[in-house]
């Protein structure tokens, strides 16, 4: 199985070259941020608890993310691998995809990191907030809130999958197609 962490801080491009690893290599999008949307889209319990944290920039509950995961890999379990975007944000959910996968006898496989600097990560994600609805978007000061979340919590995964041989950093500037042309070769190599 592929299995690909895509890293990044918010407005990275983790999303946008998703779209395109999926079609390429036939993996299955697992992108936390999508599925919290559509809690709070469908107006349940939980997307009515996790939509209070994403407004203030805020990461939701290990304990909630996590469970979405497990569900959502067991419900695809002949897929050829996925692309984890957006999870893990915590070294404790990185434990618990690591545990996930060993009890189907399989493994994490790469993390790519897309690396962009700060001004660049507000400026898109301002720009995408003109239009997207999302009120996460919208704030200059939930921006800040979100990129330091990622700074303090997530960011210390880089560590992580370093040690495991397995973190390759990607230069996240640059038209979509050359970012993903990197990616390309990065898994190939
Ligand atoms: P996410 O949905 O994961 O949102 P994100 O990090 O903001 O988006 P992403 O990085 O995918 O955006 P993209 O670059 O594609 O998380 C939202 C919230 O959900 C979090 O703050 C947290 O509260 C919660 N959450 C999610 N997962 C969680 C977890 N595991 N644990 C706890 N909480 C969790 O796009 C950004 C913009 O840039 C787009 O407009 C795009 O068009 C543009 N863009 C992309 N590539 C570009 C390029 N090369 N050049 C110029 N613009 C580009």
């Amino acid at each position: 199985m592929l299995n690909i962490v895509l890293f990044g801080p918010p407005g990275a491009g983790k999303g946008t070259q998703s779209d395109k690893l999926i079609a390429q290599y036939k993996l299955v999008h697992l992108s936390t941020g999508d599925i919290l949307r559509s809690e709070i889209a469908n107006g349940t319990t939980l997307g009515l608890e996790a939509k209070k944290l994403m407004d203030q920039g805020i990461l939701v509950p290990d304990e909630v993310v996590i469970g979405m995961i497990e569900s959502k890999v067991d419900a695809n379990k002949d897929s050829k691998g996925f692309i984890f975007d957006g999870f893990p944000r915590t070294t404790a959910q990185a434990e618990a995809l690591d545990l996930l996968l060993k009890k189907k006898n399989s493994s994490i496989s790469m993390m790519l990191s897309l690396e962009v600097p700060k001004d660049e990560l507000i400026k898109r994600l301002l720009n995408r907030g003109k239009d997207s609805g999302r009120a996460d978007d919208q704030n200059e000061s939930v921006i800040e809130k979100r990129i330091n979340e990622y700074n303090s919590k997530t960011a210390p995964l880089k560590t992580y999958y370093t040690s495991q041989d397995k973190f390759f950093g990607v230069n996240g500037v640059g038209s979509v197609d050359e970012i993903f042309d990197s990616l390309c070769k990065v898994i190939e190599q």
